[in-house]
């Protein structure tokens, strides 16, 4: 693999662990570091589910599996069955072996373990060597204000299958939650910041709002990349094209580009988008136009190649 720069990502889930996947072939595992969203996170059955940093972990494990970009391949769900005999909610599906990670996971926080260390742990077990670090240790929780009420995200996104009209994302802790242990410490000292192409709002979103992240990536030296999650107006997987529009902010990937001017230095869009090229350059940034879409293994190191060779263009 050569020399290569110290890399950190900012990660929600899906999307994310897909491009995180294709650095891992062409980056060595020591000089990559990512930093998950974890305003997803959600007890179920007592337990602490956190969806975005098992993705990530379970994608650079080889666990993952890949149909859906969640949870661990030909997993069963013999427990949730049992669960559901005893009258529990069981729209969130929880595998047997994925629950054994948040059985793990659970109790280790119990112990007083921090999320950071408890994350260090699984993946360290895994025998995944990059280091994945969650937005916060604290208390933090994405919210959807909706017409229905307010929800949790997962409530909003799985159970009601994101139908609902969304007013208002509320980030639940980001005034108190402090950064969890090398977040700030990663941005600063990186050489790239790649902001993965995940939801702009609630995954990237979330990050942003924790404190002293935005700054950090204002002062950090860093180059920072971002990759669109919005291709042609649409989005690649999820809701995030649906809750922009109902927030009044366009789906678009140039809307993406807005959201982080403040910061970005360059910014990958699919080929479909290249009519936004100059008004995203009207914004200060510079623009790389290429497939985006990562439907195969191949797909997903070709981009991550793209985005290493835009970051390098900026030095
Ligand atoms: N997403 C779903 O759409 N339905 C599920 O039942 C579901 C279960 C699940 C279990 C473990 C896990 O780590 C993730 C899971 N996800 C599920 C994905 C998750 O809800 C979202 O994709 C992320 O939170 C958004 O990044």
């Amino acid at each position: 693999m050569g020399e290569c720069d110290t890399i950190t990502a900012l990660a929600g889930g899906v999307g994310a662990a897909k491009l995180i996947d294709g650095l891992s072939s062409v980056v060595p595992a020591e000089k990559l570091t990512v930093i998950v969203n974890t305003g997803d996170d959600c007890e179920f059955h007592g337990l602490r589910v956190s969806p975005d940093l098992d993705i990530v972990t379970y994608t650079l494990a080889g666990l993952v599996d890949e149909e859906k970009g969640w949870g661990i391949k030909n997993d069963t769900f013999n427990c949730l069955q049992m669960l559901e005999v005893y009258g529990h909610e069981t729209w969130f599906k929880l595998g047997d072996r994925d629950l054994a990670t948040h059985i793990h996971r659970t109790m280790m926080l119990r112990s007083g373990y921090k999320l950071s260390e408890v994350t260090r742990d699984i993946c360290a077990r895994l025998g995944v060597r990059q280091r994945i670090i969650p937005m916060t240790d604290e208390y933090f929780a994405t919210k959807i204000r909706t017409d229905k009420g307010t929800m949790h995200f997962q409530e909003y996104l799985v159970k009601r299958g994101s139908l609902d009209v969304v007013r208002e994302i509320v980030y639940e802790g980001a005034e108190s939650a402090k950064p969890a242990p090398g977040v700030i410490e990663s941005i600063m000292d990186a050489e790239t910041v790649i902001l993965c192409p995940s939801n702009p709002l609630v995954s990237i979103g979330t990050i942003l709002a924790i404190r002293g992240v935005r700054e950090a990536l204002r002062e950090s030296n860093a180059v920072k990349v971002a990759v669109s999650p919005i291709v042609g107006g649409a989005a690649v997987k999820g809701p995030a094209d649906k809750m922009m529009s109902q927030l009044g902010i366009e789906p678009s990937a140039l809307s993406v580009a807005k959201l982080y001017s403040d910061f970005l230095d360059a910014f990958v869009m699919d080929e479909v988008d290249a009519p936004l090229v100059q008004e995203v350059k009207g914004l200060g940034i510079r623009v790389a136009v290429t497939n985006t879409l990562m439907r195969t293994r191949e797909d997903r190191i070709r981009l991550a190649k793209f985005v290493l060779e835009v970051a390098s263009k900026c030095k």
